[in-house]
């Protein structure tokens, strides 16, 4: 089944060098394939609508200003189970968690700085691309 996602490289990845090795995991993928492709500093206004569902939580707060600190590379990534997919090259949220091989895992150590986001459902999916790439809604 062929579907869309929306990546974003975070702010960590970029400062320190991994977009690259990313991008490659996701590249290697059999027929998956970059739709869409953006290096931008993402503003308050975008971060509300896309952390819409943790306004209010603890983390919140600090989580955008994370994710406004500096460029995130936004992305569409489209082919064979794709959400799942790019959640399973991810791996769990806490980086400590995650295994070794994933990109949390090989990679983070703090939770809030966990290297990557990826759409967790065809609703949120369908939601996010619109919010970063209007013009392919
Ligand atoms: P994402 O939405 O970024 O793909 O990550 P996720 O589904 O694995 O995690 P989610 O629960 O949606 O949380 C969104 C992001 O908020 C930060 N976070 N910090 N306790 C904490 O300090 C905390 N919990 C979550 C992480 O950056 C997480 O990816
Ligand atoms: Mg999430």
């Amino acid at each position: 089944m062929s579907q869309r996602t929306l990546v974003l490289l975070k702010p960590d990845a970029v400062r320190r060098g991994l977009v690259g090795e990313v991008l490659a995991r996701i590249e290697r993928k059999a027929g998956w394939t970059i739709s869409a492709m953006e290096l931008r500093t993402l503003d308050r206004p975008t971060l509300e609508q896309h952390y819409a569902e943790h306004v209010g939580r603890p983390f919140y707060e600090p989580l955008v200003e994370f994710m406004s600190s500096g460029p995130s590379v936004a992305l569409v990534v489209e082919g064979e189970r794709v959400i799942e997919g790019v959640r399973a090259l991810a791996g769990p949220t806490d980086p400590i968690a995650a295994a070794p091989g994933s990109i949390r895992g090989d990679f983070g150590t703090i939770v809030r700085e966990n290297l990557i986001h990826a759409s967790d459902s065809e609703g949120s999916a369908e939601r996010e691309i619109k919010i970063f790439f209007p013009a392919l809604a």
